[in-house]
């Protein structure tokens, strides 16, 4: 591009990236190793149900979160169901509205109410005031999520729990080989969950696992994975098929096998993503919070449009139609989503932050398929689009001109681009 506006793919120019750039584009794991491995599952005869797979990627999990148990199930939405059973939640559970929606849905699905409290603008963490000012006589746990992979504040949702007598459960879906001032995400609360979805740094395709030091909860886990059965008849409580399978786990095996070069990737990437935006007014990076070692899975932007010059919304557009295809993660909110919206049992108190941080956040491509080379010119042309902003947003908002999505988006795609000003 050489700096005219006009060329921009939004207005039909050339996309600069032909093939897009992904946030969560699965990272590989060695092909050599995954078929070795895949070979040796076909060969056993053992493909699920227990096998020698599952077992080491149990054992590989624990020692990565520094916990006693770790149970692999089939994906971190079961993780979550299961972790809640087994710890007999009952009523309503605390969680934020800035999740993936399948933090809530997996509560609701049980019969749970969740709960959504505000975040703090720092960590986008469970806020620990609005956590206090949203229990009631039903609530019985707080479930913090570690998003982006930043710990919760998890000493002072400790206390409150202690206070009021609640269970304390993280979902850890994006907190995978994290640590907090030297503990290991994992072992925090009374169990937590993880996600080993594709999309995540280290990833079993599908796949979940609760990790815990507590033996009861753990025993109950174990149980309700595989529908409450022990020995062969004897069926001792409700439970469901949560099993990871033999061949699911060969491919977790090989994925941790890479954690330590992907967190290098990942960083390496902020690093790059950091020197580009500080050139930028109004484009800044959600830094980690002190004391923590973090895994680099999600590069995480807030726009000021005052300052950039072109709103949230618009810059996605712009930027998708480039081929890079930056998400809004998570909007709405699960405060907006179906079929919390609107009902008064689910919110307690204003969720300020988590709709401010909402409306501005937006998160870039990373991962071992984004070099640094693609990131410095994601740099460039944020450069341009910030130099042009007055003329682009002129034009981005003229109705009578038609604005182009890249050919490979399909998301969105019968609305074009977002309609927002
Ligand atoms: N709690 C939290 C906090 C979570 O973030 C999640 C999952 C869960 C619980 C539940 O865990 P799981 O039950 O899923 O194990 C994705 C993932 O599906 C979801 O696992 C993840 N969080 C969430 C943050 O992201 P989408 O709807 O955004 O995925 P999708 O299909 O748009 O993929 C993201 C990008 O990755 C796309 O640009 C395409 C690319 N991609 C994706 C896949 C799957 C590929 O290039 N290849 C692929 O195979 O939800």
């Amino acid at each position: 591009m050489t700096g005219d506006i006009g060329e921009l793919a939004i207005f039909s120019g050339t996309p600069l990236f032909a093939e897009p750039l992904h946030v969560g584009r699965p990272n590989l794991p060695d092909e050599d190793l995954v078929l070795e491995r895949v070979r040796d599952v076909l060969r056993s005869g053992q493909l699920t149900n227990g096998g020698p797979n599952v077992l080491e990627f149990e054992q590989r999990v624990r020692e990565i979160a520094d916990t006693q148990h770790c149970i692999a199930v089939c994906n971190g939405t079961m993780a979550l169901q299961i972790m809640a059973r087994a710890c007999n939640l009952q009523g309503e559970v605390i969680v934020p509205a800035m999740t993936f929606v399948a933090t809530a849905h997996a509560l609701e699905w049980i019969g749970l109410t969740p709960v959504f409290a505000d975040i703090d603008a720092e960590s986008h963490t469970l806020d620990a005031e609005s956590v206090e000012s949203s229990i009631t006589p039903e609530t019985t746990a707080i479930l913090g999520v570690h998003l982006w992979g930043n710990p919760c504040h998890v000493l002072a949702l400790q206390k409150i729990a202690d206070r009021h007598g609640l269970q304390l459960l993280f979902d850890a879906s994006h907190g995978f080989g994290c640590a907090h001032q030297g503990r290991s995400i994992g072992g925090f609360g009374v169990a937590e969950s993880f996600s080993f979805h594709a999309t995540k740094f280290v990833h079993s395709i599908e796949g979940g696992a609760i990790v815990t030091n507590d033996d009861d909860v753990a025993e109950r886990c174990r149980l309700y994975r595989n529908f409450g059965i022990t020995g062969f008849t004897r069926i001792q409580s409700a439970g469901i098929n949560g099993k990871m399978n033999e061949l699911t786990a060969a491919i977790g095996l090989c994925s941790i096998e890479q954690l330590e070069s992907l967190r290098a990737v990942n960083l390496q990437n902020l690093r790059f993503y950091r020197s580009a935006f500080a050139r930028l007014p109004g484009i800044s990076l959600l830094e980690p919070t002190a004391d923590f070692e973090g895994n680099g899975q999600y590069v995480v932007a807030l726009i000021d449009e005052t300052a950039f010059g072109v709103n949230r919304n618009h810059l996605h557009d712009i930027l998708r139609a480039e081929g890079i295809f930056v998400r809004k993660y998570f909007e709405p909110g699960c405060h907006r989503a179906e079929p919390y919206s609107g009902n008064a049992k689910t919110l307690r108190t204003p969720l300020t932050c988590t709709d401010n941080v909402l409306g501005r956040v937006l998160q870039f491509p990373t991962g071992a398929a984004v070099s640094v080379s693609e990131i410095c010119a994601v740099g460039e042309l944020l450069k341009t689009i910030h130099a042009s902003s007055a003329t682009l947003c002129q034009q981005l908002g003229d109705s009578r001109r038609h604005l182009f999505q890249h050919p490979c988006d399909f998301i969105d795609s019968s609305h074009p681009v977002s309609e927002a000003a």
